[in-house]
């Protein structure tokens, strides 16, 4: 499924409406800034970067939450521009790599992907299981929600009605979970939806958790793969900034190793890298978080595997 030749579609996506700290709108533009483009282009890749979305002139104004959910109307909007941009970018034969912000975002990413692509799969590397329903979460958070959107599980929202539930339980795997609410287990537990959490990787090491998460989404290596990569799946000190940092997760080889082995699938359709928060702790921490997400992406696009 790599597009021949190498081309990749940068969507830049500075949106923090699914949470509540402010500077992951930042994010984006701090990976752009410290050269990532030209990174991608020295590793063979053609490279479209048109500037990141403008997201202003489609922010609800007044958006008060319906239920406990917090800007639900901008959300909603953002994510079906973004769903829009993806799937053009994958019906282009581009490979749209995205740039959070926060990760409500890929509710419009993974919509994109299965406009173009209806039976991928997803791979999604976290902390936390961001399957919440508005039921469920106790924050109100949307970055906490998008997969039960995705999913279509639970109460369907009109404001929302643009996104069509196409991903189906099976069809997702987790690796780096450590910090899931105990509705979210339930969830996870009713639709029978695989988990590698950090006491899998742990247990079997990260290459039998790679191997045994694809020999679950795509069997025959065979399937469309979009990975969904939030930087808080590593741990803190690697990846210091961003919004909910969770202990014990990660390493920056671990992380690097998921995205070379879904590279080395030839599988690989769509990238989302998220939740980078540059103002968060303090500048060097912002560094060198935005360095490891460079590293993640080259990865992830066959630097070390050429
Ligand atoms: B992220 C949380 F309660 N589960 O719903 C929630 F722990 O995209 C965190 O993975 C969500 O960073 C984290 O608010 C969303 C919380
Ligand atoms: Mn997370
Ligand atoms: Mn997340
Ligand atoms: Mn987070």
């Amino acid at each position: 499924f790599l597009p021949n030749p190498k081309s990749v579609a940068i969507v830049g996506c500075p949106f923090r409406g699914g949470q509540t700290k402010s500077g992951v709108e930042k994010g984006p533009m701090h990976l752009i800034e410290s050269g990532l483009p030209q990174q991608l282009a020295k590793i063979g890749w053609k490279v479209q970067f048109d500037g990141e979305l403008q997201f202003e002139h489609i922010l609800a104004e007044d958006d008060p939450p319906i239920g406990n959910l917090k800007n639900p109307r901008s959300v909603s909007r953002v994510s079906e521009l973004v769903a829009k941009v993806v799937g053009e970018h994958a019906k282009n034969g581009q490979l749209p790599l995205t740039l959070g912000g926060d990760h409500s975002l890929a509710m419009g990413t993974i919509s994109g992907t299965l406009e173009k692509y209806p039976d991928a799969c997803v791979v999604w590397v976290d902390a936390h299981a961001d399957i919440n329903t508005a039921e469920t979460s106790d924050s109100g958070n949307i970055h906490g929600m998008p997969l039960s959107f995705l999913l279509g599980i639970g109460t369907k929202l009109k404001e929302f009605s643009w996104i069509k539930p196409l991903l189906t339980p099976q069809r997702l795997v987790y690796i780096g979970l450590r910090d899931v609410d105990a509705g979210e287990r339930r969830i996870l537990r009713e639709h029978g939806i695989k988990a590698f959490s950090m006491h899998d990787v742990d247990k079997h090491g990260i290459g039998r958790v790679v191997e045994m998460a694809l020999d679950h989404v795509n069997p025959g290596r065979t399937l469309p793969i979009h990975m969904s990569f939030d930087v808080d799946g590593l741990d803190p000190s690697v990846t210091p900034s961003t919004g909910t940092p969770v202990h014990g997760g990660l390493t920056l080889r671990e992380g690097r190793y998921i995205c070379e082995a879904i590279y080395e699938t030839g599988c690989l359709v769509a990238l989302d890298i998220v939740e980078i928060n540059p103002s968060l702790v303090d500048e060097e921490a912002a560094k060198k978080t935005v360095a490891v997400g460079c590293s993640l992406v080259r990865s992830a696009l066959g630097e070390s595997l050429l």
